[in-house]
C-alpha cells in the first residue's frame, strides 16, 4: 500500500468528519437560538394569560407574577411516528398538566383529545392553523380553590402521518408553596387543598413518570382536604 495515498485518504476522511460536525454544530446553534426566541415569546404570552386569569378571579393583574421569579418552565418537543395499529398504541397517556399553564403548538395532523367534564367523553381538539391550545394546569386549579379546573387530556397516534407538537409548560419556582390563594378562601368556600411544595411535587412526578409502578403517581387529589 502507498503510504502517501493512505495519508491523503485519511486527510479527506478527517475533512469530511470536520464538515459534518461543523454543520451539526451550526444546526444545534441555530436550533438553540430559535428555541430561545420561541421561549421568550411564550413567556410574554404566558404572563399575559396569567394576568387575564388573575383578573377573571377578581385579583390584581400581577397577583400571580411573584411565583414565577425562578421558574421551572420547560418546552418539550414531541414527535409521534405513524403507527399501523393506533388503537394498540398510546401517544401520551391520559393526564393533567401539573404546572400552572401549558401553551401547546400542534401541527395539522391532530391526535390530542380532551376529556369533556359533563359526560367523560374524549373529544378531539381539532387543529386550527396559527393557533395555540391553552391548558389550565393543576396549580391554577389549586390557587383558584377549584374555580378553574385543569383539563385531562391524552394523545392518540395516527396510522399514516407522523405528528409534531410543542408544549410550553409554564411553571413556578421550585420553592413555591402551592395552596388556595387567601382571596379565594372564605367561610362559605374554605380552602379545599393543603399546601404543597411545587419543587418536591414536580420531582416526585418526574422521577416516576415513565415507570410502570403499581402506586398511583402524586396528584393534587392527594392534597385535597376532603380526600377519603
Ligand atoms: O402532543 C400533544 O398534543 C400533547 C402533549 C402532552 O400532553 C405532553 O407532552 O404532556
Amino acid at each position: 500500500c502507498d503510504p502517501e495515498r493512505n495519508g491523503s485518504l485519511l486527510f479527506v476522511v478527517h475533512m469530511i468528519q470536520m464538515l459534518i460536525s461543523n454543520s451539526r454544530c451550526k444546526l444545534i446553534c441555530a436550533c438553540r437560538q430559535a428555541l430561545e426566541e420561541y421561549a421568550e415569546a411564550m413567556e410574554e404570552l404566558a404572563f399575559k394569560l396569567l394576568e387575564l386569569i388573575a383578573r377573571s378571579l377578581g385579583l390584581r393583574p400581577d397577583r400571580l407574577h411573584g411565583f414565577f421569579k425562578d421558574q421551572t418552565t420547560f418546552i418539550r418537543l414531541n414527535h409521534y411516528p405513524p403507527c399501523p395499529s393506533p388503537d394498540l398504541a398510546l401517544g401520551v397517556g391520559r393526564h393533567k398538566d401539573a404546572g400552572a399553564l401549558t401553551i401547546l403548538y400542534q401541527d395539522d395532523v391532530g391526535g390530542l383529545d380532551v376529556r369533556r367534564r359533563s359526560d367523560g367523553e374524549w373529544v378531539r381538539v381539532r387543529p386550527v392553523p396559527d393557533s395555540y391550545v391553552i391548558n389550565v394546569g393543576d396549580i391554577i386549579q389549586v390557587w383558584s380553590n377549584d374555580r378553574y379546573e385543569s383539563a385531562e387530556h391524552r394523545v392518540s397516534v395516527n396510522s399514516e402521518k407522523e405528528r409534531f407538537s410543542m408544549p410550553y409548560f409554564f411553571n413556578p419556582g421550585s420553592d413555591a408553596m402551592v395552596e388556595p390563594l387567601e382571596e379565594m378562601v372564605s367561610d362559605e368556600r374554605p380552602a379545599r387543598y393543603d399546601a404543597y411544595n411545587w419543587g418536591n411535587f414536580f420531582s416526585t412526578r418526574k422521577n416516576s413518570n415513565f415507570r410502570k409502578l403499581d402506586v398511583e403517581n402524586v396528584q393534587i387529589a392527594h392534597f385535597r382536604k376532603d380526600r377519603p
